[in-house]
């Protein structure tokens, strides 16, 4: 029989409104397959681990992410697939940062939760949480079909570290612009096993530690020196810019001047757009030119949840700089197209 181990973080999924405030907050396991009889057909051995205490993942951190990364370590090879329960808002920082600490994963790791609480007429939580298990069981061969942390969401399934959430109302919350699906669901679940990473063969390799010592600094016209400045100046090894289109920024002296002084203090400027679709081409446009002689490094077509999540990953390595910028620059976990 298929093993799985299910972990339940919280989130909309199993959540009740709180009798005296109306609020929505996280309620336990049992709420759950109370409310999916389904899950007993399944011909599939289901074990839950359980957050204590269940959060909305509002409230999720790095030290909740190592937790995690030790949860599915110490149970790796006992189970054929893991489930997490985790709520919507901060899924997709979750699989991204899972999908760099966990290296050489071989068996799937299948992100779900829903927009509904189960226990609502309506539900979408019922049909993602049902498919999400399939999918953790899925093998040919002997190999389980998806060895990538994904998220499966209102009848797609994603690479875990292209996404982002997008919609806060309707069922379908995520989006993947800059990568194909890996599966779809509809009469069948349909695979497209050219998009989903193939196995390396090596030992599963758990990395737990973070470096969340990360800074942002989010371009606009009209943006001024101070705020600049201050961006800048936090005591950050690492910043994400988030610039113009394929990477571009204003070339005012000052302003460039800025960035060249936090570079040469050691401070990694990483250039990710506010497109989301599309990639960083430093050098295209005269207003990305400079920013790629002084050494500012592409993220490519990262989403934001990946390019700080890898950051977090690469600066707790403990490697030189130049040795971390080399790594941002390059596909790891299947994050980026450069
Ligand atoms: N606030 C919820 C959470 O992220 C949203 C959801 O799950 N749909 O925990």
């Amino acid at each position: 029989m298929i093993n799985i181990f299910v972990i339940y973080t919280g989130g909309t999924i199993g959540m009740i409104n709180d009798p005296e405030t109306g609020a929505l907050m996280p309620f336990n396991f049992d709420q759950i397959t109370e409310n999916v009889p389904e899950l007993k057909r399944l011909n599939y051995k289901l074990t839950v681990h359980s957050f204590d205490p269940l959060i909305d993942s509002s409230n999720m951190d790095p030290e909740i992410w190592i937790g995690l990364a030790d949860l599915i370590e110490s149970n790796y090879e006992k189970y054929d697939g893991f489930v997490v329960l985790h709520g919507s808002d901060t899924m997709s920082f979750t699989a991204s940062v899972l999908s760099f600490m966990l290296e050489n994963l071989s068996k799937p790791v299948v992100f779900t939760g829903s927009q509904l609480p189960i226990n609502q007429i309506r539900t979408d939580a019922k049909e993602n949480l049902i498919t999400a298990l399939e999918i953790a069981a899925a093998t040919t061969g002997g190999k389980a079909i998806v060895p990538e942390v994904c998220i499966y969401f209102d009848y797609q399934l994603y690479r875990g570290n292209r996404t982002f959430k997008y919609n806060s109302s309707n069922f379908n919350a995520f989006r993947s612009p800059n990568y194909p699906l890996l599966a779809k669901a509809g009469v069948y679940l349909k695979f497209d096993t050219k998009n989903i990473r193939q196995l390396s063969g090596s030992k599963l390799k758990v990395h737990k530690k973070l470096d969340s010592n990360i800074g942002i600094l989010k371009v606009y016209p009209g943006i001024g020196q101070q705020v600049v400045k201050s961006a800048l100046a936090a005591d950050c090894k690492a910043i994400i810019m988030e610039t113009f289109g394929s990477g571009n920024t204003s070339t005012k002296t000052w302003f460039l001047d800025l960035l060249q002084d936090a570079i040469n203090r050691d401070i990694i400027i990483v250039d990710i757009s506010q497109c989301k679709v599309g990639s960083v081409e430093l050098g295209r446009y005269e207003t990305s030119k400079k920013l790629k002689d002084m050494g500012v490094i592409s993220g490519y077509d990262m989403t934001f949840e990946a390019a700080v999540t890898k950051l977090m990953f690469l600066l707790a390595s403990n490697l030189p700089v130049e040795e971390i910028k080399v790594l941002i620059e390059s596909n790891l976990r299947g994050e980026l197209t450069s």
